[in-house]
């Protein structure tokens, strides 16, 4: 994040008691602040097909870690299963990051090959 400093010019106005709104003296500048916010940027996470990973493991890898119900998860793993390559979830990079890692620890921890990897949006 990223703060600007904004001068703005601020003219000020009966200050004096006249209400003929005439230079009081108190013309001056005022410092504005605005915070600029910059949207992260997003990967998508990818799993892999394999001939040796079961099914039912990679449907147990999408609900625990990428918290997706029973019916997401089966129609994930059948797409990863029939197309090759399939879309997770979508996060920032660190997120993303670990979600990888935990696939692949977890499956490596069940001797199984599953691989999974992320892809910039
Ligand atoms: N192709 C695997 C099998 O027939 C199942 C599988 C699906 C493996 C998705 C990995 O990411 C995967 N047992």
């Amino acid at each position: 994040m990223n703060v600007e400093f904004l001068p703005a010019v601020c003219v000020g106005s009966g200050e004096d008691g006249d209400d003929r709104g005439g230079d009081d003296g108190n013309v001056g500048v005022v410092t504005q602040t605005r915070t600029k916010t910059k949207k992260p940027s997003l990967y998508r996470v990818l799993m892999l097909n394999d001939d040796y990973t079961p099914m039912e493991f990679v449907v147990h890898v999408l609900q625990r870690i990428f918290n997706k119900s029973q019916d997401d998860s089966v129609k994930v793993m059948l797409h990863v299963h029939q197309r090759g390559v399939g879309v997770c979830g979508v996060y920032t990079y660190e997120v993303a990051e670990t979600k990888v890692t935990q696939v692949i620890d977890f499956a490596r921890k069940h001797e199984h090959p599953l691989q999974c990897t992320l892809e910039k949006e």
